[in-house]
């Protein structure tokens, strides 16, 4: 057994006895009451399942494991010079809900290093598709083909005991996180780069790697991938593509089945799209003023224009944070640090000032302020990464390692098949017929 397996098999056994004792002793402990607007208004703030690596604070924005974004950036383990954490140190953090140690990490990068090859089919059928399918599509449809691979699907037709599920679906969590810079430096390269791709190199962390298969060398774009792929992994687990991964994994699909649900719900344009749709948005005002930086007065009009015209305006608001996304605020202070003046990135910042108290005098948008791609775009033009339809495939990218994660803290934990209780309108009406005839 490798090291990390070890590590949490020793873990996972504790918390295991734990959560028996907490079902058998205090399982009728209330955690809440469920509203009728709850259960219409897409379960908001409904406690409804337990995600052990991260939790989000609608004040304070996300936590992993205790620890905020500005506390990992000091304290995760960094490549020799640099200077933004490695993600090897986040999925660490995650699977075994301790900070690692530099060895852990380079560990876990010799690993995925180890564990990165992509069968050929995977290509070919990527190959097949019509080179105009947006990346999504084609990333989610790579995933799909990479199933061939699944150990848990194997070891599951074998018979496999329940207790042991976990096993294979950390190798296949494993394997998966390992392959997919690979598969989606190879849509970006077929899709934008008249399909010459660029072979690994071994000798990199993963996200340097994954920055150089995509074919961007400078330092600063490693430095940036380390970041953005460290920020993005998880949400706690109630957004579209953790809760869709967990769900599809409750049937005991296996990882790839899961993940590939998980990038279907990424790729819609309220969750993980909303990157490249604010990237459209921002170069649609920028090309209708004729290029160059708008004043606040255009951006406000803009702003105005796009609500009246009944969108939403992307990158803004957040279905459970209250306050900016400390995802955004740390885009930001890379931006500060180290690119200090880009047209784009301005732009960020002008909509920043101009946009929170327009949303807010809507009187209906609960959370003004920006979430994580309002930033992210901005930062990739500025470097040269212009096909902004690639975007959210780095989110997914990155996604993978929390969601992977949890699904195998799922699996260890026995959690079962996800199975909640609806209603009918006609059912609620009547609860509040009778509610109201027990009043009077
Ligand atoms: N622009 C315009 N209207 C907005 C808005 C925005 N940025 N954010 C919310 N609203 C609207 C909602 O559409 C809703 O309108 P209706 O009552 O007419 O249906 C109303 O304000 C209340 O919504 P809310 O309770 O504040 O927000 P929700 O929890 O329903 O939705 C979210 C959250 C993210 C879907 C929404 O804020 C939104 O559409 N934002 C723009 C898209 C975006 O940036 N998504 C990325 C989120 C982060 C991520 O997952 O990657």
């Amino acid at each position: 057994m490798d090291r990390l397996k070890e590590q949490f098999k020793e873990k996972a056994t504790a918390l295991s006895a734990d959560i028996k004792d907490i079902v058998k002793n205090h399982g009728d402990v209330k955690l809440g009451e469920i509203t009728v607007a709850q259960v219409y208004q897409g379960m908001r703030g409904m406690v409804g399942m337990v995600t052990e690596t991260s939790k989000l604070d609608p004040e304070e924005g996300i936590r992993f494991r205790g620890y905020s974004i500005p506390e990992l950036r000091a304290k995760l383990p960094k490549a020799p010079g640099g200077t933004e954490p490695l993600p090897e140190g986040i999925f660490y953090l995650m699977l075994v809900g301790e900070l690692p140690s530099q060895e852990d990490v380079t560990f876990i990068t010799n690993e995925w290093a180890k564990r990165s090859h992509v069968p050929k089919h995977v290509f070919d059928v990527l190959d097949k598709l019509p080179v105009e399918a947006h990346p999504m599509t084609q990333f989610i449809t790579a995933i799909l083909a990479m199933q061939t691979e699944s150990v848990f699907a194997k070891e599951y037709a074998k018979g496999i005991n329940k207790k042991d599920y976990w096993d294979p679906i950390y190798e296949d969590a494993m394997n998966m996180i390992a392959r997919l810079p690979r598969v989606a430096a190879y849509i970006y390269r077929r899709k934008y780069k008249n399909g010459v791709h660029i072979e690994p190199n071994h000798k990199l962390d993963w996200a340097a790697n994954f920055a150089h298969m995509l074919g961007y060398e400078e330092v600063d774009f490693r430095r940036l991938m380390r970041l953005y792929m460290t920020i993005h992994v998880d949400h706690e687990g109630g957004n579209v593509s953790a809760h869709a991964t967990h769900l599809v994994g409750s049937a005991l699909s296996d990882p790839y089945l899961s993940f590939s649900a998980g990038m279907a719900g990424l790729a819609g344009p309220l969750h993980g799209l909303a990157n490249q749709e604010v990237l459209a948005w921002i170069i649609e005002l920028k090309e209708s003023l004729g290029g160059g930086l708008p004043s606040k007065e255009q951006i406000a009009e803009y702003i105005k224009k796009t609500l009246a015209e009944g969108k939403v305006v992307p990158g803004y608001g957040h279905a459970v944070l209250r306050k900016t996304d400390p995802r955004f605020t740390a885009q930001q202070d890379f931006y500060k640090t180290w690119i200090k003046h880009d047209d784009v990135c301005e732009i960020v910042q002008m909509v920043y000032e101009v946009a929170p108290p327009i949303l807010e005098g809507t009187g209906k948008i609960k959370n003004p302020w920006p979430n994580v791609d309002a930033h992210s775009g901005a930062l990739l033009v500025h470097y040269g990464m212009h096909e902004y339809e690639f975007y959210t495939v780095l989110f997914g990218v990155s996604r993978a390692l929390g969601v992977m994660a949890s699904l195998v803290w799922d699996r260890a934990t026995g959690a079962p098949l996800e199975r909640p209780g609806s209603v009918t309108t006609e059912w609620i009406q009547k609860k509040i017929k009778a509610e109201a005839a027990a009043k009077a």
